[in-house]
């Protein structure tokens, strides 16, 4: 039933208005991780825009082996891509974008993007996005867009949830219908996807949903500390921050603290 809340393969596909993304759904119940699963589908050939889409994962992971936790009632899927190298940087700006278009489609709530790759409301985590990629020399063998969105829970319920995490019944006080949610999702993906393979860009578009730019940011890359205000993202990707000694440094991926 594409109106209600339990999902399925057909919840998704049917009449679903794209050429590829989301035209073979593997649905499950309860998986370890949908990233994992798409990695292993991509390996033996999957067709590009598979998904795979879970009511639940037992090891949904983060960045860095970080743990994703999504309890039923959340979105957790991972789409399957063969993008040429020139488009990679950009997968993750347009797998952003859709997730901010469709929360607002759907639910009529605004959200920004917080670099790299976390969907924020109000200042709070809704949704974060994992893209694992593998390339050889040039060629890229598969990219995997996975994204967990923390939709239908109240997430006082979940201790284990950090505190600045939020969801779309927390934020709206009523359920959101998931496959709706996932097949816009899915239909703007495909959009954003041809801008780039007919040549545009979604840089600019992304570049000024940043919740980022503009403010005094912390910048933990794992090997380093950097203190500055975030003054521009370049068009790979990177985020420029403007150091308290007023030099400029170029970071490709970190874990970002926003200060007022
Ligand atoms: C991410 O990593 O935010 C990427 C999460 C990607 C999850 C999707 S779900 C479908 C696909 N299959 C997978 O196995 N993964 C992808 P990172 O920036 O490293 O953030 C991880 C951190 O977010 C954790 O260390 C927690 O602090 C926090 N966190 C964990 N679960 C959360 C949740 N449900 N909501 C908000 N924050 C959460």
């Amino acid at each position: 039933m594409i109106g209600g809340n339990s999902l399925s393969a057909a919840s998704i596909t049917k009449n679903l208005g794209t050429r590829f993304i989301g035209q073979s759904v593997i649905y499950y119940p309860s998986l370890t991780s949908t990233n994992e699963v798409a990695k292993q589908k991509a390996q033996q050939g999957a067709v590009e825009g598979t998904v795979i889409l879970a009511d639940e994962q037992t090891a949904g992971r983060g960045r860095l082996k970080r743990v994703w936790l999504s309890p039923r009632g959340n979105i957790a899927l991972s789409i399957i891509l063969y993008p040429n190298m020139a488009h990679l940087p950009s997968i993750i700006m347009l797998a952003s974008l859709a997730v901010v278009h469709s929360i607002k489609a759907v639910a009529g709530l605004n959200s920004q993007i917080k670099w790299p790759n976390d969907v924020l409301i109000n200042g709070r985590k809704v949704c974060g996005i994992l893209i694992e990629s593998d390339v050889q020399g040039n060629t890229v063998n598969y990219t995997i867009i996975g994204i967990g969105i923390n939709v239908n829970l109240k997430l006082a319920d979940f201790a284990e949830v950090p505190p600045d995490a939020t969801s779309l019944t927390d934020e709206l006080g009523r359920d959101v219908p998931r496959p709706s949610l996932i097949r816009c999702l899915l239909v703007e993906i495909e959009r954003l996807y041809s801008v780039l393979s007919t040549g545009g860009s979604v840089y600019e578009d992304w570049r000024d949903s940043l919740v980022t730019l503009g403010r005094k940011v912390r910048v933990n890359t794992g090997e380093a500390i950097y203190e500055g205000v975030a003054e521009s993202v370049t068009r790979d990707g990177g985020l420029l921050l403007r150091n308290m000694d007023g030099g400029v440094t170029r970071v490709v991926a970190g874990d970002v603290t926003l200060h007022d």
